[in-house]
C-alpha cells in the first residue's frame, strides 16, 4: 500500500509526526481501548500546521465533489470547540481553490454554553435552517462525537449531507463486553464509520485513514511503529 500513498498525504503525515500531532506510546481512548498511537488535532495550532490541515480538508471535499456530481453542500458545521477553527479555515481554503465554485459556502459552529443576552442562541455563523450541511470534525473512532453534532444539525433544521474527519481510525464498533468495561470479545463487527454511514445515509470522508498512517510510516522506514499499528488493527480494525 505504501506506493499508492500520494505525496501530499506523505507530507501531511510527516508534518503531523514532526509536530507531535501523531504520537506513539500507550493511550487510553475515549472508548476505553488502549492504542499504540494517538492523533491530537488540537495541536494543528501553528500557522503552517493549520494551513496544512485546512488545505487537506478543502482538497478532500473539492475532489469528492468533483467525483460525485450529485454531492453538494451549503454550510460547513464545526462542532465546538475543536471544530471551530477547522470550519472557518477550511471554508477559506475552499474559496482559495475556486472562488466561483466555493465562494458562497458558509460556516457555523455551536456554543457549549447557551448565551442569554445579546444575539443569544446556541449557534454562531451561517444559519443551518433548510441548508445542506457537512460536519467537519477531527478524529472518528466510535462515532460518538459525530452523533452529537448530527443532533445539533437536526435541532437547527439543517439537512446533513456529509461528514468529513481528518482521521478515520478504521475501528470496529465496540462490542457488548467492551461497553461493560471488559476485554473485546474478538468478534468481527462492522466499522464505526460504516455504522454512521448506514444510520445517516451520507458519505463519511476522511483526509487520512489508519491504513494511510501505516503506509506513511512504512515509507519513512519506521518499522517499529508500523508493527504496533498493524497489531492494533488486527485487534480492533474493521474488516469492511
Ligand atoms: P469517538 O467519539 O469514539 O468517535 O472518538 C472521537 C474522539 O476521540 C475525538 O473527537 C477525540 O476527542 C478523541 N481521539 C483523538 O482525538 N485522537 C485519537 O487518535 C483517538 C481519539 C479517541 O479517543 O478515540
Amino acid at each position: 500500500a505504501a506506493s499508492t500513498l500520494p505525496p501530499w498525504k506523505t507530507e501531511l503525515i510527516d508534518l503531523a509526526l514532526t509536530s507531535n500531532i501523531l504520537t506513539f506510546g500507550n493511550f487510553t481512548l475515549k472508548s476505553g481501548r488502549i492504542s499504540p498511537y494517538f492523533v491530537n488535532c488540537g495541536l494543528f495550532c501553528r500557522a503552517k500546521l493549520i494551513r496544512a490541515i485546512s488545505s487537506a480538508y478543502a482538497r478532500t471535499l473539492d475532489v469528492y465533489t468533483k467525483e460525485h456530481q450529485d454531492f453538494d453542500f451549503d454550510v460547513l458545521f464545526g462542532p465546538a470547540y475543536k471544530g471551530i477553527p477547522l470550519c472557518a479555515t477550511t471554508a477559506e481554503k475552499l474559496a482559495g481553490i475556486d472562488e466561483q465554485r466555493w465562494g458562497d459556502v458558509g460556516y457555523s459552529f455551536n456554543r457549549k454554553e447557551v448565551k442569554d443576552h445579546g444575539e443569544g442562541g446556541l449557534m454562531v455563523g451561517e444559519g443551518l435552517k433548510g441548508k445542506r450541511v457537512v460536519v467537519i470534525d477531527d478524529v472518528m473512532t466510535s462515532g460518538k462525537a459525530i452523533r452529537e453534532a448530527i443532533d445539533i444539525i437536526d435541532s437547527q433544521g439543517g439537512k446533513l449531507v456529509g461528514i468529513i474527519v481528518a482521521l478515520d481510525r478504521e475501528e470496529k464498533m465496540p462490542s457488548k463486553s467492551e461497553k461493560e468495561g471488559k476485554e473485546d470479545d474478538g468478534s468481527e463487527r462492522g466499522s464505526a464509520i460504516g455504522e454512521v454511514r448506514r444510520e445517516t445515509g451520507v458519505p463519511v470522508l476522511a483526509v487520512l485513514t489508519l491504513s494511510d498512517l501505516i503506509a506513511g510510516m512504512e515509507k519513512m522506514g519506521r518499522q517499529e511503529e508500523v508493527k504496533a499499528m498493524q497489531q492494533y488493527y488486527k485487534k480492533y480494525g474493521a474488516k469492511d
